[in-house]
């Protein structure tokens, strides 16, 4: 087969493109009709409403849409937003890919549908081989396959030539016994999602406050004073937050929101299930809204905290926490020392800013005790990322924000179970107290030496140091950067496969050979030799909770997450394991008791695991106990961003529309931001619309130039939008071609994806 022709991204054509209506409002009552019309058209009603109804109820499965948390104790009959029901409709779809779809489309054929019609194809039924040279996916026993799978992983040079990618739907369980597998085959190249995503708030959280994570819990919501929500657009990717934020608000909390774009979601909100609400004119949100430029976030932290001792010299004690400062901290007079020698107007200018509207944030600041500073990937995709986090660990500490109820940091997670597979082990960085469990618990000696990450990952397949592309999950090719460069990459291998729920283009962008084995999705029974199995999660604020799906699965052929990894596992290690693979899939409680043994914080995990709403990981952050270096919360001294823009640039964040799950695209409305039927577009400020000459929906070319390289993303069309001169935004993925593999964030190696230089050529 012609593998020239196997199309890497979406196609180029424009369907109808209607912009310009923006709802004002987030949720209300269109939100109700796009879930219903999603999970009704996809499922039928019956159905739908089967599933909707265990959706995250103790007793149900957790949504597979993002990893905002649930309630503690009470839920509602509905405690889903548009996002999850879209999640589950997706999910349920009664469409479906099975031998006959792809005898009737070869490979290539379907690489040139758009990413949303490849989605809606439906779930996958069997499991599926390309063989070499052949144009057509056909279907192969699960023996045959894993047979295949282990041949190729045997035969390899070294276990460090094959790639075992994770993406954060994976449950725990299955989490655990993949890297478990992985460690015993002899590697640590577990890149996950995590690594494109909140690395960097890992990253910067563990130098500054000893925990990777977020030290807040939902109920400090409604007792914080000040909450600031910093490159985060909640009402597309977090909606439930949104009632978090009104019930914050009725509580006396002031919102203030940090971004290029006036999000819709934040600004204003009615709540779904509130009648008086939904009549209304909804909830104002936001209280301060600074429309910063694109990775001017150091800049604007730095000018806050340099008012903050401004207000501090003029009303001695009354604005920083002294005494926090003394017991809890290290590194303050370097870092003070070195805040105040830059220049506050320098610094105001690079933010975008009117100096007033910061000045107003920082009043505030000075005159409260309890701040969350939430945010997302505004903030972890640039090269200064973690300083980022850095600056804003930073500002609590100086507040006394962190350790204390309604005060402390709030990276929101993306994928519903990211936090938990990396407390797992899903890590390419193998922690040597976590090997030693591993190795006292299962007995044999993991590797030592760092893994591939996903930067690192997509390096070797170019560079043919890796064979093998194992993806748990996930769609490797769309979701990483510089989309043709992978491509290369992938298509290099010998081997690759998918672990799958639904087609995706990395399915089609493939090795010589290419498998997919297809699973059971979180909302289906899945049922082992001792019965009904239940997984379990883990969201944003650390509590760990069980799933069980309750829905008939698509097909009768689908093997479970768990099992696909047990299967795998004795085919290729055969007896050099020495753990029974069989014993941990009859029974997930096994799987759990292995975790209970290696991981911390895990203390009778399957009692626990069955108490309603599940139960807390240790933080030591959110106690005020930090396992840093100097046994204290560390003030750091950062960077700020150093773009150049010559005339004709822009900086380019990659975002998320209202319509699509990461490389899933649900429908073609942007409806918060007016954007609808298309999606190959870039949004503008006006005034360097006019200046370079660019009418409205004027077809364009974008292009980044790195290292003397051109990358080419075709055919956008420009339109005009409230966002900061020089800042443009488009959409992830088709955008993701610009973004190039080698420029990364500093320390976490995260790509660059909101921060591409690129030019607009018409
Ligand atoms: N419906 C839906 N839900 C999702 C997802 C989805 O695709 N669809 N994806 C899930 C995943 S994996 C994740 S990680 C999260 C992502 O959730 P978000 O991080 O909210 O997603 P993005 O669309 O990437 O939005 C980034 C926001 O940051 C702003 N921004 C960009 N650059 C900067 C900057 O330099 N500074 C500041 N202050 N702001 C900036 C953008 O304008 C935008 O509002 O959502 C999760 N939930
Ligand atoms: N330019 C740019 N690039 C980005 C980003 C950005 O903001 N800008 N964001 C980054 C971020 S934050 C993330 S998290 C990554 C996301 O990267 P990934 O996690 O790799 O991508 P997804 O699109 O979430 O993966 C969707 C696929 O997962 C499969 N799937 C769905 N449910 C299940 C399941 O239960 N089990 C299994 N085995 N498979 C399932 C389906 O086949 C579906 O096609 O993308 C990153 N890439
Ligand atoms: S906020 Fe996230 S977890 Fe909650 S229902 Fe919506 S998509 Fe699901
Ligand atoms: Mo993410």
């Amino acid at each position: 087969m012609d593998k020239k022709k196997i199309k890497a991204q979406p196609p180029e054509g424009h369907d109808k493109l209607l912009y310009g209506q923006k709802t004002e409002v987030a949720a209300g009552i269109k939100a109700i009709k796009s879930s219903l019309e999603h999970v009704f058209g996809e499922v039928g009603v019956v159905e739908g409403s089967k599933a909707l109804l265990k959706l995250n109820q103790f007793d149900g499965f957790d949504c597979p849409g993002c990893a905002w948390p649930d309630p503690d104790k009470h839920r509602s009959i509905a405690e889903f937003c548009e996002n999850g029901a879209k999640a589950v409709a997706e999910e349920a779809t009664k469409a479906r890919v099975d031998g006959e779809f792809f005898a009737k489309y070869s490979v290539q054929e379907l690489s040139e549908w758009s990413d949303y019609e490849i989605g809606k194809s439906g779930r996958i039924t069997d499991p599926m081989i390309l063989r070499e040279g052949s144009a057509h996916y056909e279907p192969i026993a699960w023996d045959e396959a894993f047979k295949t799978i282990g041949g190729h992983l045997n035969a390899l040079n070294s276990p460090d030539e094959a790639i075992f990618y994770t993406s954060g739907r994976t449950s725990n369980e299955a989490a655990f016994l993949y890297q478990l597998f992985v460690r015993q085959f002899g590697t640590n190249n577990l890149p996950d999602c995590s690594n494109m995503c909140h690395e960097s708030s890992g990253t910067g959280l563990t130098e500054t406050v000893g925990i990777g994570k977020g030290s807040v819990k939902l109920d400090d919501f409604y007792k914080a004073e000040v909450i600031m929500i910093m490159g985060q657009n909640p009402g597309t990717n977090h909606p439930r937050m949104l009632t978090a934020l009104e019930k914050a608000k009725s509580k006396g909390a002031k919102i203030v929101s940090v971004n290029p774009l006036p999000e819709v979601g934040l600004m204003t909100f009615k709540h779904p299930q509130n009648v008086k609400d939904m009549l209304g004119k909804g909830t104002k949100l936001t209280d301060h809204f600074l429309q910063v430029r694109i990775n001017g976030d150091v800049a604007l932290l730095k000018a806050l905290m340099i008012m903050l001792f401004q207000m501090e010299e003029q009303n001695p004690g009354k604005v920083l926490d002294h005494q926090f400062i003394e017991e809890k901290t290290a590194g303050y007079e370097d870092f003070k020392n070195d805040l105040l020698n830059h220049d506050l107007d320098n610094l105001i200018s690079q933010t975008g800013i009117e100096a007033p509207a910061i000045r107003e944030v920082a009043e505030l600041l000075a005159a409260k005790n309890q701040i969350i500073i939430c945010w997302a990937m505004g903030l972890t995709q640039h090269k200064n990322s973690v300083d980022n986090i850095r600056e804003i660990v930073n500002l609590l500490l100086l507040k006394g924000s962190i350790g204390k109820p309604g005060a402390g940091t709030c990276p929101v997670r993306g994928h519903s179970n990211v936090q938990g597979d990396r407390t797992v082990g899903i890590w390419e960085k193998l922690q040597p107290e976590f090997a030693k469990k591993l190795q006292d618990t299962f007995h044999f000696a993991p590797p030592e030496k760092d893994g591939y990450d996903v930067v690192k990952a997509i390096k070797a397949m170019h560079e043919g140091e890796a064979k093998v592309f194992f993806a748990m999950g996930g769609n490797f090719l769309s979701a990483t950067p510089d989309t043709e460069y992978t491509a290369k990459g992938l298509m290099n291998c010998d081997l690759t496969v998918q672990v799958s729920t639904k087609l995706n283009r990395s399915h089609l962008v493939h090795g010589k050979t290419a498998i997919i084995l297809p699973c059971l999705g979180r909302t289906e029974r899945d049922i082992q030799s001792s019965g009904q199995q239940l997984v379990s999660v883990e969201n944003s604020t650390g509590v760990v909770h069980s799933s069980r799906g309750n829905k008939r699965p698509a097909s009768d052929n689908l093997y479970s997450e768990p099992r696909i990894v047990a299967e795998l596992a004795k085919h290729t290690l055969g007896d050099r394991s020495t753990v029974d693979w069989d014993d941990m899939v009859a029974n997930y409680d096994n799987i759990r008791d292995g975790i209970e043994k290696t991981c911390s914080g895990f203390d009778d995990f399957n009692e626990r695991v069955r108490l309603p709403g599940g139960f807390y990981l240790p933080n030591g952050a959110r106690e005020a106990e930090f396992h840093t270096d100097t046994k204290k919360a560390n003030f750091t001294i950062n960077e700020l961003a150093d773009h150049q823009l010559k005339e004709g640039q822009y900086i380019m964040m990659t975002i998320r529309s209202h319509d699509q799950y990461n490389t899933t695209i649900y429908g073609l409305h942007d409806r918060y931001r007016g954007v609808h039927y298309d999606r190959r577009i870039v949004l503008m400020n006006e005034k360097d619309m006019s200046k370079a000459g660019l009418k409205p929906e004027q077809k364009v070319d974008l292009v980044s130039v790195y290292d003397g390289e051109e990358r080419v993303a075709r055919s956008f069309l420009a339109i005009p939008y409230d966002i900061p001169t020089q800042c443009v935004a488009t959409y992830f993925p088709e955008a993701n071609v610009l973004v190039p593999h080698n420029k990364y964030a500093t320390k976490s190696n995260t790509p660059i994806s909101k921060s591409v230089v690129i030019e607009v050529r018409s």
